[in-house]
């Protein structure tokens, strides 16, 4: 059954995808280890700049920090881009910023739901974790080699295809609104949102998708926030963030805020 909604899927996807250079070239998978473990081969391979992989279904899809994704087929969707910017390796995860920005405004575009970001890159929908995106880069020294750009966006999931210790925190569009997500549909226009978005952080820098990324976070913004790090959890106020996408957390009132990078740190307590 899901071999046909795989095909299905890839063939809709194929006729329908109008964008320049994200999704070309692509490659669709009926099951596959990870996206991202396929965009990374791919890149080493010497792939080009917007090479995106998609899959039906994951057998070892990866979330931040060596978790896992939970990934069941014929209902989701699992997509990798590589890109190939020339910036340094410090602004790669404002590329995970960016594409998480790219789904919310692909969901408030194709439903009436409201999507939320959660920093840094979640996308929520009624308080239910519906998208996370995993940003994987490789450097030359302080430059930029590629980056695989993973998004996972539980579009048709019912409750049953999420474990249970998932059942509070997890959701789809579907549960969201009562009724289907065309996925060929929703992939096509996350890719051109995508495309945009990108192509205005290459020419005029992250200014407007900060922007966008505070609008879309603004319901947890301002609230109290347990972050676990490192070095230990540190508690504070989110403020929003910085020029160059890192977190500002405001520990103590009055004090400059703390910069928070995304990369090696979750959220524990508090915010959503
Ligand atoms: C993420 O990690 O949220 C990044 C997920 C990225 C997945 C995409 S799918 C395409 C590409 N290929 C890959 O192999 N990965 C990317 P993190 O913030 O660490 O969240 C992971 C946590 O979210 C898990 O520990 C679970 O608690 C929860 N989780 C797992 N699967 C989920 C799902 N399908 N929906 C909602 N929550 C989930």
């Amino acid at each position: 059954m899901s071999g046909g909604a795989s095909q299905k899927f890839e063939t809709a996807l194929r006729r329908q995808l109008a964008t320049r250079t994200l999704g070309r070239p692509l490659y669709f998978y009926a099951s596959v280890d990870s996206t991202n473990v396929q965009a990374a081969r791919l890149a080493r391979e010497g792939a080009e700049d917007g090479t995106t992989v998609v899959a039906d279904t994951q057998t070892g899809g990866k979330g931040r920090l060596g978790r896992r994704w939970v990934s069941p087929p014929g209902m989701n969707l699992y997509l990798s881009t590589l890109l190939r910017p020339s910036k340094p390796a410090v602004d790669a995860p404002q590329l995970g910023l960016l594409a998480a920005v790219g789904v919310a405004r692909t969901i408030a575009a194709l439903t009436r739901l409201v999507p939320v970001i959660k920093w840094p890159n979640d996308v929520l929908v009624s308080g239910k974790k519906v998208c996370g995106v995993l940003t994987e880069l490789q450097a030359d020294g302080q430059n930029l080699r590629s980056v695989v750009v993973g998004i996972g966006v539980n579009l048709n999931a019912p409750r049953s295809a999420f474990p249970e210790e998932l059942h509070n925190t997890a959701g789809s569009l579907l549960l969201a609104r009562g009724r289907p997500v065309d996925r060929a549909e929703f992939t096509v226009c996350l890719l051109t949102h995508l495309e945009k978005l990108y192509v205005m952080w290459l020419e005029e820098g992250f200014r407007d998708v900060a922007t966008a990324w505070e609008a879309f976070a603004a319901p947890l913004l301002h609230k109290p926030i347990t972050i676990s790090g490192a070095r230990g959890n540190l508690s504070g106020t989110a403020l929003g963030l910085d020029h160059d996408g890192v977190l500002l957390l405001e520990t103590r009132p009055g004090r400059p805020p703390q910069r928070v990078l995304a990369g090696d740190v979750s959220v524990v307590d508090g915010y959503g």
